[in-house]
Formats: structure tokens, sequence, C-alpha cells
């Protein structure tokens, strides 16, 4: 690299002379990642003078601009944020990033009792038994590619599964597991003419009967597979094996295309093997072609089930494979439709792949890399890109710790050869930026006004919380003509993604509806047992299994005691006969390892064994009123 015209990190820190020793500090510490991953890219691109200048301007002016909601003022957007290794989902309001609510997904949660419950234990299904999930990518279901409000579909892939949640009561509804494949890593949603489907990318390469007769060493049956699941039934609908693994997905806005990056095209089973080429590719998926063929039954069926599986390898007429440089990542679908933004990750590009030319490619009238329109340098690491309403792209640049917003009209023109600057501007973030979203930015309603930039190292920017450390949500103005950093936000493991919809597309209840599907099974076998949630307080005796009825008004439960035998399976039913809103009870069962949550005219349950003789105290643990402490009633366990 040429000293003069690259300053390396280094350089930037003399540059950095007259500055405190403060801010000198933190450009050392950007240092930090960037310098030893620097060889291991493809190559550096040279950060002009000009460039330097603009990313100091728009540090000096960091905290210009404020996000603030006043005490009693409601956000402008919900942010529904991945909560990675914890599984979860969580709201924020935007631009303020409180955070507003959690809402358990894959993991087992002590305060709602998800994971512990009957109703979400049905809605946990065949993965019930799993303790633990790894969420990356919430979506929400569209129409005409505007958010229509009903579902947030997010991934584990630790696990390999699926989850819905319904967005008016803000709770997972069903998930499932998709069969054939190993971590479901990207996920998105159809968005034209509506999320008939739900995408998503099986990341890692395994035996196509992975019944455990497969080598280690014999590769040769090993594949990845992309699955296409029917949004209102939550059943994979068909799947197609692909060359190559999967990465991340997105759909067109026309309805036509879903395309996925392959970050191991060499389908190697060591990082130097996975690397080993200097390009991989996006994979596309020709739906039309894809759902003639399983109506036609050119599909097999592998591992035992019913699943249709598309051969969809190179040669297939489904999809269509356009080389890019090596290990891309991210993909993202330009709001206007016009192009899948392709980010380069280890190389310094994103490729922009026009989706009007993919009718042609499929015709086998142009060649895959024609396709491409731009392919824009942009700084080291680019990982996800984001959109806003004038035509401006924002590229999370991992390595560089920095955004780079560009332009897309004038990055096709450099491809072209003209002699435009497609760079807008450069701002650091603090560290090592992951995705990236800008508000209702990956639908037809980008808007332009914030960027949240998800920090995986958050390093010196909040006070030390011993070696393991939050990771920096930070909260970007893109309402100018200069991004201006507003707002550093802390979150625990992991927020991978996130989007922010407007709050005009989101209506939730206040209350439950008794007749909700989540407690219809519970309501069903009260029906069976006799007993009329809505009044009853019952204690039903069924051989060695006991179902306790209750209901519950602040500060009382229905029942203030009953009796079971040690060894009793107990299955504590609660009605939450409270209206007002807000008015949560809990039932928590002492030295049993149970609680729960059961909101305004919710029913919940929890089965147990009674298994600690003596008097056992149960009361509420969710804060409902002056006598809240008073709420509590008494389990005899008659010893054996
Ligand atoms: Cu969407 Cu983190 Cu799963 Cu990129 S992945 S960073
Ligand atoms: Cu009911 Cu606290």
């Amino acid at each position: 690299m040429d000293k003069t015209d690259n300053p390396t990190e280094v350089q930037v820190e003399e540059q950095a002379e007259g500055q405190t020793k403060e801010s000198k500090m933190a450009l050392s510490r950007r240092g930090f990642l960037g310098a030893g991953a620097v060889a291991t890219a493809a190559g550096a691109i040279p950060m002009t003078a000009a460039m330097f200048t603009a990313s100091a301007k728009a540090q000096a002016k960091e905290a210009a601009s404020s996000p603030a909601v006043h005490p009693g003022e409601l956000d402008e957007y919900y942010g529904f944020w991945s909560g990675g290794q914890s599984g979860e989902v969580r709201i924020l309001g935007i631009p303020s990033m409180r955070e507003l609510m959690r809402i358990p997904v894959f993991n087992v949660d002590s305060a709602t009792g998800w994971g512990i419950t009957n109703e979400s234990k049905r809605i946990r299904g065949d993965g019930d038994h799993f303790l633990t999930g790894d969420s990356h990518h919430p979506h929400m279901s569209m129409q005409d590619g505007h958010y229509d409000g009903k579902y947030v579909f997010i991934n584990d892939k630790a696990n390999s599964r699926v989850a819905r949640i319904r967005c008016d009561v803000m709770k997972t509804d069903k998930i499932i597991t998709i069969p054939n494949v190993q971590a479901v890593h990207g996920l998105r949603v159809q968005k034209v003419p509506y999320t008939k489907y739900v995408i998503c990318n099986g990341e890692f390469e395994i035996p196509l009967n992975n019944d455990g007769k497969a080598s280690l060493e014999d590769v040769s049956t090993y594949r990845s597979i992309f699955s296409v699941v029917d949004a209102e039934k939550m059943e994979v609908a068909f799947q197609v094996v692909v060359d190559g693994n999967l990465d991340n997905t997105d759909a067109d806005y026309d309805g036509k295309y879903f395309a996925s990056t392959c970050y191991n095209s060499e389908m190697g089973m060591t990082l130097g093997e996975m690397v080993s080429s200097e390009r991989d590719h996006v994979v596309v998926f020709n739906l039309a072609r894809c759902e003639a063929a399983v109506k036609a039954g050119k599909f097999k069926n592998y591992n035992g089930n019913n699943v249709p599986v598309l051969d969809g390898r190179k040669g297939s007429k489904l999809t269509r494979y356009i080389p890019v440089p090596k290990s891309p990542h991210g993909i993202n679908t330009s709001p206007g439709g016009e192009y899948f933004a392709i980010n380069g990750k280890l190389s310094p590009t994103v490729s922009l792949i026009a989706i009007d030319k993919l009718d042609d490619l499929f015709a086998d009238k142009i060649k895959p890399r024609e396709t491409i329109v731009a392919e824009p340098e942009l700084g080291l690491g680019p990982l996800h890109t984001a959109f806003d309403n004038k035509g401006n792209a924002y590229t999370t640049l991992f390595l560089d710790s920095q955004i780079a917003k560009w332009n897309v009209k004038d990055a096709v023109a450099a491809y072209k050869g003209e002699k435009v600057n497609y760079m807008r501007q450069k701002l650091d973030v603090h560290y090592q930026p992951g995705h990236n979203h800008t508000t209702m930015g990956e639908t037809r309603d980008a808007d332009g006004k914030w960027l949240v930039v998800l920090c995986k190292f958050s390093k010196d920017r909040f006070l030390p919380v011993g070696p393991l450390r939050p990771e920096n949500d930070q909260l970007i103005d893109i309402s100018g003509d200069e991004m201006k950093l507003v707002h550093d936000g802390p979150a625990f493991a992991e927020p991978h993604d996130c989007i922010m919809v407007h709050r005009s597309k989101i209506k939730t209840k206040k209350i439950w509806d008794r007749d909700d599907a989540m407690f219809a099974e519970t309501v069903a076998m009260a029906k069976r047992d006799g007993v009329t949630l809505e009044s009853d307080n019952k204690v039903i005796r069924d051989g060695n299994k006991v179902r306790v009825y209750m209901t519950s008004v602040a500060p009382m439960y229905g029942l203030s005691e009953f009796k079971v035998t040690e060894g009793n399976e107990v299955t504590v039913v609660v009605t939450n006969l409270d209206t007002i809103e807000d008015v949560t009870h809990g039932f928590c069962m002492t030295n049993h390892g149970v609680q729960m949550e059961i909101g305004p005219q919710a029913t919940s349950s929890m089965t147990f064994i009674a298994n600690k003789p003596g008097v056992q105290w149960y009361y509420c643990n969710w804060f409902c009123h002056a006598l809240h402490m008073e709420m509590r009633g008494r389990m005899l366990v008659k010893a054996k």
C-alpha cells in the first residue's frame, strides 16, 4: 500500500495529532480488529483525502441532532430486533431506542413462562425440548411490498427452525423445524403480491440423507438446501437443492425471483477450503418454474419426509448462478425493486444485480455476469446495505468500522466508465458493524429518516462490565445530506438484524379475546372437564393427574388452597378475569421451578409434578395491585 496516498490506521493516528488524547486513543482502538483482517481481504482500497475529511467532519458533528422522545411521548417506529443467541425478539421504540418488550421465541423465559406453559409448549412443538436458539433475521409480512402488520418471522440458526410472531398480541404463535437442512440462516419474506412464502437458507452442507451412514471424508452427497415455507400454514411448501452453500437471501418486488448468497461455492469443509476460490456466487430462484416443477412431480424426498425437494443445481431451469467476488454475505433488494445488492465481505465491493435483466438470464439471452450493473468499491468488509428514499445506499464496513453512504445511480454510471464519484460520506461507527437498517427500508415505503447500525463490539463506548461487553446499536440520522450519529444503544447478545416499522402499520390488542387461538386447546380441555373458565374454581382428579382451575381478579385467585398427593401430575389453569389494560397476573408455585404470566382476559396453564411434600405457597409474581403481596394461596402436597 502506498503510504502517501492511502493512510493506514497508523497514519490516521498521526493526522489526529491536534486532537485530544481520548479521541486519539479511540482511533487506535479502532485499528485493533481492522489491521489484522486487512491481510485476508481481497484487497485494500485507497481512502482518499476527501473521504477522510468527510469522515472527520462527520465525527465532529456527532450528537448534533437529537432522537429525544420526551416523557409521555410515543416513538414513531416499532423496531423488531433479533436477540441472537438469546433466542428472542425484542421490540424497541425508534428513535428513542428504548426497549419496549421482549418476545420469547426460541428461548425459555422465566418471566412469561414461555417454554413452561402448556400453551407455549404446544407452539414450540417438536423443538420444545431445546432450551436454546440463535435468532438472526426478523422480517414482517407484506402486501404488495408494504408491511401489512400481521406477522414477524424469524429463524433459529442453531436448531434449523422458523418462527412466526403475531403482531396483534406480540407473541410467537408458530414454530416449525425445517427438515433436510442444517442451520437455517438467511430468512426473508416474499414481498409481492403478498407474503405467501417465507424463504430461508440452509447454511451448513450436510448429506442429502443425513442418517448417520455418511462419512466425514466423502462429502460428495453433501448439499445446502433453500426452503420455501407457506407463511399461513407454516409448512415447507418445497425445497431446492443448490450448488454451494447458502448464506443470506432476499426477494424481488415483482413476485418472480428470490436470490441467495453463497460463500462456500467450493463446498469446502475447512476454513481454508471455503475461501480458496476467488469467486463465489449468487443463486437466483425462479419461483414460477419451481412451483411448476413441484406440480409436475419433478421432485424427490429425503430423510423419510414428504417435503418436495427440487434439484436446482447448475444446469437446472429453476436457478441461475451469478459469479461475484469471493465470500459475499448480505443481500438487500433496493426499495424501488431495481437491484439485488450483494455485499462483498472479503471483497471491498458491493455488486448490484439488475433485477430487470433476470428474465433474459433465465431465457439464456445473456450471460450471468451481464446482470451486474455496478460494483462500487466501498471499503473493507462490506456486510449489509440499507437504502433511503433518495437513491442512496448505506453499507456497513465491518473491518473499517464505518458506514459508507453511496449513490446508487452514480455507482451504475461509474461502472459504465463515467467519471463520477458515487461515494457520499463515510461515518465512523463503534465498532465492527454487521447489519444495518433504515426506517421502512426493506419495503416500497423507505423514508430515509433513520439508520440503525448493529455494531458487534462496543469496546470503550460504555462503562466496562467485565470481559463480556454489550453490543452497540447506533442510531444515525440520515434525513439530511450528512449522516449524523445521534445515539449509542447497548444491547445484550446479539442483535444480528432488525427492522423498523412505522407505527401506523401495527395495531395491537389491549386485552386478550376470550376466543383467542393461543389458549383454545386449554379452553377445550376445561370444557371436557365440565369447567367454565370464566366462573369456575374447581379441582378435577383424574387418577394420578390433578387439574386445578382457578380465576384471578386483582388481588385474589379464585382458589386459596388445594390438596394433591406427592407424585401427582398437577396442571394449574388460571384465567385472568381482569378487563383492565395492563393488569397482568402471574402464577408461581414455590419450590417447583414453574411460573407464568396471565394477561388480562387470557387463560394460561402449566403442568408440573408435585414432588415436594408439605405446604407450598403459590403467589402472583406480576405486580397487579396494592395487595399484590397478599395475592397467594396454599397447595398441600401430602406425603405418599
Ligand atoms: Cu444476517 Cu449476522 Cu446472521 Cu450478517 S448475519 S452480520
Ligand atoms: Cu396478581 Cu400480582
